[in-house]
């Protein structure tokens, strides 16, 4: 997978990717990450990006011309799926993690400011994602954790001790409590069924704490169910 971003602030997504396993899918040939500062773009002589908005309105806005030649220069115009991290966009989840994750190349843009000028997003934007209903000042943390979420589900990123598929959300439902040592902490026990040995009772009770939570914490979840 290849993740192209272009933002104001490739610094921040730099340094969030080399982090963890993210940084370990880098170095091992997993993922590529290329930022482009869409900055070095702009034919403004003060190296200025945004303007007024026509109409008038609180706040600046990112102009086309640096975003869309940005994305050429990284594109070559060749046909990526581009999405356009926004408060409007549809709101991220394990299913479009998933649906992403089947792609060989991403383009992310970042804005800032009140946004981007509608013209260069209806040019190149494939995709409007949200990451939850509240207002950040950029796209660049929700283009990380967009990155991030799809990272995990690419083939030989997690590595053998970190497992993809009984994590929550996967089965439509939040993951049971886990336990390691020591048996006693403070005077709490682990629950006895785990240290039975007994695999079949473990997988119930694994199952009937996963429907527990689920119903406790994220009842919304068992809607669909
Ligand atoms: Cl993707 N961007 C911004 N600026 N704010 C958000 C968001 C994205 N998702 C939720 N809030």
């Amino acid at each position: 997978m290849k993740f192209t971003v272009l933002t104001l602030f490739p610094e921040f997504i730099e340094n969030s990717m080399h982090t963890s396993i993210c940084k370990r899918a880098i170095e091992n040939g997993y993922l590529e990450l290329e930022t482009c500062n869409f900055r070095e773009y702009t034919e403004n002589k003060n190296g200025r990006v945004d303007d007024y908005p026509y109409g008038g309105g609180a706040g600046m806005l990112i102009q086309a011309q640096p975003v869309y030649d940005a994305y050429m220069a990284v594109t070559g115009g060749r046909k990526v799926r581009t999405i356009y991290l926004t408060p409007q966009g549809e709101v991220f989840n394990q299913a479009k993690a998933h649906e992403l994750a089947e792609e060989e190349e991403l383009v992310f843009l970042c804005g800032h400011y009140e946004g981007i000028d509608e013209r260069v997003l209806e040019e190149i934007v494939t995709d409007n994602i949200s990451i939850g209903d509240y207002v950040l000042t950029g796209g660049e943390i929700a283009s990380v954790v967009v990155m991030d979420a799809i990272s995990r589900l690419i083939p030989g990123v997690l590595g053998n001790h970190d497992s993809a598929d009984t994590e929550s959300f996967e089965n439509g439902l939040l993951e049971y409590p886990q336990y390691t040592r020591p048996e006693i902490w403070r005077d709490k026990k682990v629950p006895e069924v785990l240290l039975s040995g007994h695999h079949a009772n473990i997988e119930k009770w694994r199952q009937e704490q996963s429907l527990l939570r689920t119903k406790e914490r994220r009842p919304d979840l068992l809607d669909g169910q």
